[in-house]
């Protein structure tokens, strides 16, 4: 007998999960085989991870977590990225528009050694270092990541900041011509994309700017070629392909807070007893996360880096200071 329909229940792994989550299973299983890995991925996974160029990087298991990693392919398709539109799957389709060489990160303020930098003369390859650190998005879900770079103390102190400068800025580059989503009236934030950290927190050595992920240079999606990363605060707060850095005395207006303050702060901090107005934050889809297998798990006060981190916000009533 022919069963014409299937009955709703019957529906095979593929249908169920997206796209993403289903390539990084069957890279994982075909890692369980242990044997022949490469011939069971996606050819085009491959290609897009060979094509990027390697970086070699000392991990440094001081600041790494031994969790498990979240998979190249959902690292790398499955972003925020709002200068290439506000789909996930977008700056994976369209961030290869921009150029990212060469690059140029402006940096103003109060500090010595202003100036227009050109990015090869920033970052020395010979101090990379490897760190895998959690990324908790303050939409509830988050990833583990093996970043390459250094950090961003090292790079601060080139510029000498004045004992005036209390804050960094950060500014992603604005380009509508090579960022789609920053064309027409369609968008919703007004560029560039602006970022802030207080300078204890910038110098903080958990605070670090990646130039590469699992040992290859950033892809454009993820922020090349030179992204923040500051693990205990919401993915918001990690800019990408910054083009100005300037020290300041005020507090910087970022770009969130000042699209919704009231759903969005300055600090940001991972905190689980502070909801976000319209969700909890008590818990968090670890990617790969799919219908099957959601992967929820608690959130930890400051994404888990609460003991290296906690004395930044001493006396701070952290409900306030979201
Ligand atoms: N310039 C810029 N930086 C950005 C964003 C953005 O839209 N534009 N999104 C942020 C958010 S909300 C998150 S969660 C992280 C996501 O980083 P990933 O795509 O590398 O995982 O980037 C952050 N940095
Ligand atoms: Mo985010």
């Amino acid at each position: 007998m022919l069963i014409r329909n299937k009955p709703s229940w019957h529906i095979s792994h593929a249908e169920v999960t997206p796209e993403p989550v289903y390539l990084a299973r069957r890279q994982f299983m075909a890692g369980t085989l242990a044997t022949a890995t490469a011939l069971m991925l996606p050819a085009s996974l491959l290609a897009e991870e060979k094509g990027l160029r390697s970086l070699s990087a000392a991990p440094n298991p001081d600041y790494s977590t031994a969790e498990t990693k979240t998979p190249f392919s959902d690292v790398t398709r499955y972003n925020n990225f709002y200068e290439f539109g506000t789909g996930k799957g977008d700056p994976a389709r369209y961030a290869h528009e921009m150029q990212v060489e060469p690059w140029f990160v402006s940096v103003e303020g109060e500090c010595a050694r202003p100036g227009r930098y050109n990015l090869a003369d920033l970052i020395n390859e010979a101090a990379l270092e490897e760190r895998v650190y959690r990324l908790r998005c303050v939409e509830a879900w988050s990833m583990v990541i093996p970043w390459v770079g250094v950090p961003l103390a090292s790079l601060i102190e080139k510029f000498e900041p004045a004992p005036s400068a209390r804050y960094v800025y950060f500014e992603t580059l604005h380009d509508p011509a090579q960022m789609r989503g920053q064309r027409g009236r369609f968008s919703t934030i007004e560029w560039p994309y602006r970022e802030g950290l207080r300078m204890d927190e910038a110098v903080h050595p958990l605070t670090f700017v990646a130039v590469g992920l699992y040992g290859r240079v950033l892809p454009n999606q993820n922020g090349a070629p030179l992204r923040l990363v500051v693990p205990w605060k919401y993915g918001f707060k990690s800019i990408k392909s910054i083009v100005r850095i300037r020290f300041q005395a005020e507090r910087p207006k970022t770009t969130w807070e000042q699209m919704a303050p009231h759903e969005y702060g300055f600090y940001a901090n991972v905190n689980p007893h502070v909801d976000h107005p319209r969700w909890s934050q008590r818990r968090e889809r670890r990617l790969p996360s799919g219908l099957l297998s959601p992967n929820w798990m608690d959130t930890r006060l400051f994404n888990g880096y609460e003991a290296e981190v906690a004395h930044l916000y001493a006396g701070m009533n952290l409900a306030e200071h979201y």
